[in-house]
């Protein structure tokens, strides 16, 4: 998988957070219990999904009953979600996470601050198979938050030909409708849906209703200020700081001119020393 564009740096985006956002409001107006989720993602090569998983363990609207990854080197996306959801603690620590399809090799500078990183939680294969046993235990009940390219998606709805219908719906960050990725551009091929334009097609021709749709039209109008940026520093939650120290990496590249080049080091709880770059 190519690096996206130095250009794409520029400014520090939320997309995954903007999918998610679309559950959680229809989450709140439609359920008093929480609504479950499955989590399938490419986090460690934005800093975006990393915060989505962030704000779903801090979402009680929210039940998540796993995390799945895909694209680039899953097992090692799978070893940095597991992680965070080890650093939050609690029943966080064991919520299962499996590396679904990989598709290559990819360098991912977040990746360096899981290294080693072991727990009973982390599975490094069998993601579509885990994705398909959960939905199985809640026919039409479940929700899966799909913030990468479609391809474990896509894998899981060729696997059987009646799980679609077994599945509540499918909320994904992807696309661009109206505009591309920088203000006044022609619509042009989002990442998420060009990584695997045929998952795609499949996710779309699936019948699963998609519950929400956010494409760069909306996720590229949002950055985070600098005051944003130190309100969540300034939390002092550890996954939280751990995202935050996740994100430096972008700001040494030199091609980012997000405020996050201008915030000070994390004030992490763990005294322990980052991993060298991860700070
Ligand atoms: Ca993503």
């Amino acid at each position: 998988m190519k690096t996206r564009s130095p250009r794409s740096w520029r400014r520090f985006r939320i997309d995954a957070l903007r999918g998610l956002a679309a559950v959680l409001v229809t989450a709140t107006i439609a359920a008093a219990q929480p609504v479950p989720i499955l989590f399938d993602t490419d986090i460690g090569t934005d800093i975006d999904d990393a915060y989505a998983l962030a704000l779903i363990l801090k979402s009680p609207e929210l039940d998540l009953v796993g995390v799945t990854t895909v694209s680039g080197d899953a097992v090692a996306r799978a070893r940095l979600a597991a992680k965070l959801l080890a650093v939050a603690g609690g029943a966080a620590a064991k919520i299962p996470v499996y590396a679904g399809t990989s598709t290559g090799t990819q360098y991912m500078k977040q990746a360096e601050w899981a290294t080693g990183f072991t727990s009973p939680a982390l599975h490094p294969e069998g993601g579509v198979a885990f994705m398909r046993q959960q939905i199985e235990a809640r026919p039409g009940q479940l929700t899966i938050v799909a913030v990468g390219e479609l391809t474990n998606v896509a894998a899981l709805l060729r696997s059987s030909p009646d799980i679609a219908k077994k599945i509540k719906g499918i909320a994904l960050m992807g696309g661009a409708v109206r505009r591309g990725g920088q203000p006044g551009s022609a619509p042009q091929p989002e990442w998420n849906i060009k990584s695997n334009a045929a998952a795609a097609k499949t996710v779309f021709t699936s019948g699963v209703p998609l519950t929400a749709w956010a494409g760069a039209a909306s996720t590229e109008r949002w950055t985070q200020t600098l005051t944003q940026l130190r309100g969540i520093r300034d939390r002092r939650i550890p996954i939280d700081n751990r995202c935050d120290a996740r994100r430096r990496p972008y700001a040494r590249s030199g091609s980012c001119d997000s405020p996050v080049e201008s915030l000070p080091p994390a004030r992490a709880p763990d005294p322990r020393p980052h991993p060298r770059g991860s700070t």
